[in-house]
């Protein structure tokens, strides 16, 4: 089967892992895996358009037309105050993270679903210990995200993960229709979420359940995929870090099981995991309980 350099083979949605015993090493050229000699290997892929079906292994694929990318990146170390910086406004587009922050996780999350990990270099820094230049030389709010590209840098993580959609190739996440306001709507509560839920954490029960039962009755308006708008959008990018850490959280401190008699919602979180962009994304759920722990309940 001859599978053109520039397309990628992805397994439908169901079946995550492609066999490529028999596929030319070029066909993986962006891969962080080495096809020098072909034996069994899997690979995850992202899923991004789909044009045409076809069959591999015995296994129903669906071709895309798309660059190859595969999820299997290999992470830099973050930066520390003694990194030297990166030659700066070369031409390069660099997103600056923390591998900690819920706020960089969506731009993350955003630049690996759109499939251009090539076109967007990762720069993690670490935030205890940050690189002077940081500030002085990128982004003045010494806050992570913040994205360098054609010589401008930009934060915001709502902003990015728009501004990410709509300026670099990979499916569309936002729509453009009916959904537009809807999904307006549900990004500008993510504040509110936030605050409703963490302002919780110290109370005697949990308040936070109003600010849950909305996320599941957003989740009943669109019933064709477990999405916010039926189908993977900018709206679930925005409220998963933040639910990745509720859960656990609030599991271990409340007992409390934010799924518990919220059907959309425990369906939205198995959907969630399966995506890639996000799933490398993802922290260890007890050092994020432990890091919860330390900054919400600590004594003063
Ligand atoms: N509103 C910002 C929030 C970004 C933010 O607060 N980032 C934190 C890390 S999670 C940060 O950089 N903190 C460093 C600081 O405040 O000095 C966004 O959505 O991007």
């Amino acid at each position: 089967m001859a599978i053109p350099n520039n397309h990628v083979l992805s397994g439908l949605s169901t079946r995550r892992e492609l066999c490529v015993h028999s596929l030319p090493a070029t066909v993986f050229k962006h891969s962080a895996i080495k096809f020098s000699k072909l034996g069994h290997h899997s690979l995850n892929l992202q899923l991004p358009r789909i044009n045409r079906k076809t069959s591999f292994c015995g296994v129903s694929f669906n071709v895309i037309r798309a660059k190859t990318t595969s999820v299997q990146e290999v992470l830099p170390p973050p930066l520390t105050s003694t990194s030297p910086p990166p030659s700066l406004f070369d031409g390069t587009t660099r997103l600056y993270i923390s591998y900690k922050c819920p706020y960089a996780q969506r731009v993350w999350i955003a630049r690996n679903c759109k499939g251009v990990q090539d076109k967007i270099e990762l720069v993690p820094i670490d935030l205890q210990d940050r690189p002077s230049w940081y500030k002085e030389k990128v982004y003045p709010s010494n806050k992570v995200p913040s994205l360098e590209h054609n010589n401008e840098v930009r934060g915001e993580s709502l902003d990015l993960i728009k501004y990410i959609d709509t300026h670099f190739e990979g499916p569309s996440l936002f729509p453009s229709g009916l959904a537009k306001e809807f999904a307006e709507e549900l990004l500008s509560y993510t504040d509110t979420f936030y605050k409703t839920i963490v302002s919780s954490f110290k109370g005697e029960d949990t308040e936070a359940g109003t600010a849950f039962d909305y996320i599941e009755t957003a989740l009943s308006k669109y019933d064709d995929g477990p999405f916010f708008l039926g189908q993977f959008s900018l709206v679930d990018i925005a409220y998963a870090p933040f639910i990745e850490r509720f859960e656990p959280f609030l599991m271990d401190v409340k007992n409390y099981d934010i799924k518990l008699g919220r059907p959309k919602l425990a369906t939205w979180i198995e959907g969630i995991n399966n995506i890639d962009g996000y799933r490398i994304t993802r922290s260890d759920p007890k050092e994020l309980v432990e890091s919860y722990k330390n900054r919400f309940l600590a004594k003063p």
